[in-house]
């Protein structure tokens, strides 16, 4: 009999208009969310038994760490046939998110970190106003993530009648407690963003971001969330979920080129004390007048010059910036780099990113600013190798192909199925939930496994039995496995830790070696 699986969601609650009430000032942030807000709403509380949820907090004099019991709250049964469990973690300062900056992403991606192996996904509830840059400054900060992370907030609070909270909160909860989308996303008015794509575009609709050069993850119906597997970006490469924080935003900048821009004027913001890099949004395709003699292009070329990076983005809507007008070229060839189709979020927090790391130069800087890091701008399109018709039958039977040339350790084999469907296939479950990963966990070849965490798939999906594919190797006895899963990032269930702990009685060390006792 297949388990009752019960998903596990931390909500982290920075402030934003979700949780705010009137005040004589106007509306500011309330505290006791999950008591005020949630508990009494039959869509985020089934009634069941309170079960208290650790969650790992900082301690008061932030010298340490500190595990605390919440009450959680559960839902009903989705149309996932799961229910998630969640508990709201609060910030000790709620903020109006326009009083956001790096030292606050820095205590949501250390908030995520302390309390990655105890949940499943994260949802953080966040004012609209710079979420779009907390999108994109996270999705840098979080690195090798293999759990969904989900941003949202509201245009009208939770407790206002008519509001969007619910509808945006709701479907949050769904995509972190369900879809294995392993990526910074930003979910509002039944869209699923990647989050370093997104814009905020209107002040007071419920149609509040958009994404205009990437299309939606997933989008919400009246019957069911739509993923869209095939654009969702998978870690790929070996390596465990880590964080870098304290992004360099005091040494960044941004400027719109207008009609009539001065020279001097340019000239006078790259050469503020300490700046080192700076965000150029120009015309269309990423154009800019070249002034007098071309005393615009010499103002950006000493600046590159003395170190500073100038990246290029389009003022437009949709769009790429790209040297196909004169313009254009010329400001390349001064050195400025074309930051292609990002947001303005993305190329600032993203520079911010990249100057707070403590090896990088300007040159690596202005050649990692030109790649996608984490999905935030369109490179080259990569060729999609397809069947002629992919019927979903064919579907179940491609799984299956794979499965077997898995379990026999064909590695030649494997990698000819991948190559063909890649973009469904890796996280994709067989009758009794075992993904490629789960049935690798097991194969004699650890290059199988090897190859397929290289090519995206996750640990941390369970099967029926509610098993990881970490647990499925110690429990074989694959040694090998279990290290090379470990370094990839997976952990054991705090659901399958009981059943380890009495098998670690018999294997001691394999089960030591997969972290039962961390
Ligand atoms: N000022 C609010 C904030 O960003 C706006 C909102 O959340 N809708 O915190």
């Amino acid at each position: 009999m297949a388990e009752e699986i019960e998903s596990r969601v931390l909500l982290i609650m920075t402030g934003g208009t979700i949780c705010m009430r009137q005040s004589p000032n106007g509306f500011v942030p309330a505290r006791d969310f999950q008591e005020h807000c949630l508990a009494p709403m039959p869509a985020f509380n089934d009634k069941s038994p309170s079960i208290p949820i650790e969650v790992i907090n900082d301690n008061a004099e932030r010298t340490g760490h500190e595990v605390k019991e919440y009450t959680s709250l559960r839902t009903p049964q989705t149309a996932y046939g799961r229910k998630v469990r969640y508990t709201v973690y609060e910030f000790p300062e709620l903020l109006d998110s326009s009083s956001i900056d790096a030292k606050g992403w820095t205590e949501i991606a250390e908030t995520i970190e302390r309390n990655y192996t105890h949940f499943d996904g994260f949802v953080v509830l966040h004012g609209t106003d710079s979420l779009a840059y907390t999108c994109s400054a996270l999705s840098f900060m979080l690195q090798n993530l293999g759990k969904p992370v989900v941003l949202t907030g509201s245009q009208s609070p939770m407790l206002e009648l008519q509001n969007d909270a619910t509808e945006n909160l709701l479907g949050s909860l769904v995509v972190a407690g369900h879809f294995m989308i392993p990526e910074v996303c930003l979910y509002f008015n039944n869209r699923l963003f990647r989050g370093n794509r997104c814009i905020k575009v209107a002040a007071s609709d419920f149609a509040a971001f958009e994404s205009p050069n990437y299309a939606p993850l997933a989008v919400t119906n009246s019957t069911r969330t739509n993923v869209n597997w095939e654009i969702v970006r998978r870690p790929r490469g070996i390596g465990a979920f880590g964080i870098r924080t304290d992004l360099d935003t005091r040494h960044v900048a941004c400027l719109r080129i207008f009609p009539g821009i001065q020279p001097e004027m340019v000239d006078a913001v790259l050469r503020l004390e300490g700046l080192r890099g700076l965000v150029l949004e120009t015309f269309g395709a990423g154009n800019a007048p070249h002034g007098q003699d071309n005393a615009m292009t010499k103002v950006l070329a000493d600046a590159i010059g003395r170190g500073i990076v100038i990246v290029n983005v389009t003022q437009c809507l949709t769009g790429s910036v790209s040297p196909v007008y004169a313009p254009g070229m010329s400001l390349s060839r001064a050195g400025v780099v074309a930051g292609l189709d990002m947001t303005t979020e993305a190329a600032l927090t993203k520079l911010a990113y990249l100057l707070a790391i403590p090896e990088c130069t300007p040159e690596s800087i202005a050649k990692d600013m030109a790649v996608s890091l984490r999905g935030e701008l369109t490179e080259i399109s990569q060729p999609v190798f397809r069947h002629p018709d992919g019927e979903l039958s064919e579907r179940a039977q491609t799984l299956t192909m794979l499965g077997y040339a898995i379990a026999r350790g064909d590695l030649q084999r494997v990698d000819v199925i991948v190559k063909m469907e890649h973009h469904w296939l890796l996280n994709d479950a067989d009758y009794s939930g075992n993904t490629p990963i789960h049935i690798a966990s097991t194969s004699p070849s650890l290059e199988v496994l090897e190859y397929l965490l290289r090519q995206g798939g996750s640990v941390h999906l369970r099967n029926n039995q509610n098993r990881t594919p970490l647990f499925m190797a110690a429990n074989a006895g694959m040694g090998e496995h279990v290290k090379l899963l470990r370094q990839s990032g997976a952990h054991l269930h705090s659901d399958e830790r009981a059943a380890a702990e009495v098998l670690a009685q018999r294997r001691p060390e394999i089960w030591g070696e997969a972290g039962l006792h961390e």
